[in-house]
């Protein structure tokens, strides 16, 4: 067992919450990043609460944002991690249209604000930013470490600056940081705006009689799409590396949106062109055609492989859709996302 302590960033969110079962199981003291909010954000992570009162807890949580860069500084000043994940962020692209300004300010600068934190406290930290395989656009598949970045929109924009100013930290200031380039990963957890967690909801929805059409953009994008729990473990062994690099995480395969369509509806029995409506407000200004990464160096340095893929994704979302109990449907089509 492990007795280090690690910071997680974005720890109410689906890689958050995996992340943080990661640690604790291996020993881990978690210390968590959460922002205030008029509501609790917690239920990904509420299966792990322990009291705070009691003293060997080994969950605790804390008030910040990544706009708050003195808060930020002041959080690593009092727990002193030996390691830092920074997963918090403005995640999806569609709404990054919407709000360009705010997804820079917390997707990108929130990087900047943490390690400068960690330059200015001079811990001696280990720091994982989640950059992201939207970072090479249209760059044509595979896409592998080496490839080049033509980020598609503000929120790839500000993932590829996170990228530069995590890799500008480890040469001048020799921070131990690491990009993980992390290529579509979902769950039963994955937000409910994210297009296989409302395929797999709606399917299971239409099965139950509760909703008859589900509302969809582009079908014909294609996706690498793996399986949350997987690529957590990536995470962490990136750094336990002796020597900090970038590491592409991914399954190497892609299906299309209409592909995951068809493995959701199929698995729960029903022919999805009955009830698909296509809806242009789900369309992005500007679309990211085809990704399927390379992730042999992962495989080769870290010992780390997929083993779930789209098909059995999709089996794995639509079960857990169909065992949950049934909630009202939250599509929120105003916004696009
Ligand atoms: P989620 O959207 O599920 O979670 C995002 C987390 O960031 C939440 O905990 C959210 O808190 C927190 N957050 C957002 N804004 C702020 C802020 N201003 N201050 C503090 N916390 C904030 O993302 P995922 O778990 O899917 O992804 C984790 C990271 O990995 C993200 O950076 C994402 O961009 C990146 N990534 C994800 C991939 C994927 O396929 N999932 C692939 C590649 C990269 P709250 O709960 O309060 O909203
Ligand atoms: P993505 O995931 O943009 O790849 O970013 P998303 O699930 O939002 O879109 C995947 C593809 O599906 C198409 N699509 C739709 N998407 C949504 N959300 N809703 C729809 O109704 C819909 N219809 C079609 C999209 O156009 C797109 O081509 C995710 C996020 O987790 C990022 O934070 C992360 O960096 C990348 O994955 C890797």
């Amino acid at each position: 067992m492990s007795d280090k302590t690690a910071l997680i960033t974005g720890i109410t969110g689906q890689d958050g919450s995996y992340l943080a079962e990661l640690l604790l199981s291996k020993g881990y003291l978690v210390h968590g990043l959460i922002r205030r909010s008029s509501t609790f954000t917690t239920q990904r992570i509420d299966h792990l609460y322990q009291d705070p009162h009691e003293p060997d807890a080994r969950l605790r949580l804390h008030y910040g944002d990544l706009a708050d860069g003195s808060r930020i500084a002041a959080l690593l000043e009092g727990i002193q991690p030996d390691e830092v994940y920074h997963l918090a962020a403005q995640s999806h692209v569609r709404v990054s249209f919407d709000e360009p300004e705010f997804t820079g300010t917390t997707t990108g600068l929130g990087t900047t604000r943490l390690l400068e934190a960690i330059r200015m406290t001079g811990l001696p930290c280990r720091f994982y930013q989640a950059s992201s395989s939207e970072m090479f656009g249209t760059t044509a598949p595979p896409q592998s470490e080496s490839s080049v970045f033509h980020p598609r929109s503000p929120y790839a924009a500000a993932k590829v600056y996170a990228y530069w100013i995590t890799r500008n930290y480890r040469e001048a200031y020799g921070v131990h940081a690491v990009n993980g380039i992390l290529f579509n990963h979902e769950s039963p957890r994955r937000g409910e705006t994210f297009v296989t967690r409302k395929i797999a909801r709606a399917a299971a929805r239409i099965a139950r009689g509760e909703q008859d059409a589900l509302h969809l953009g582009n079908l014909e994008a294609r996706r690498d799409w793996g399986y949350a729990p997987e690529y957590v473990d990536a995470m962490w062994r990136m750094l336990q590396q002796d020597e900090p690099g970038d590491f592409v995480v991914a399954t190497g395969t892609s299906y299309s949106v209409r592909d995951f369509l068809t493995f959701c509806f199929e698995h729960a029995g029903l022919d999805w062109e009955k009830h698909i409506r296509f809806d242009e407000r789900y369309l992005r200004p500007s679309e990211v055609p085809d990704l399927v990464g390379d992730a042999s160096k992962a495989e080769r340095e870290l010992g780390w492989k997929a083993t779930v893929h789209a098909p059995e994704l999709a089996r794995i979302m639509v079960d857990a859709e169909l065992a949950a109990v049934p909630a009202p449907a939250r599509e929120r089509s105003l916004t696009g996302a």
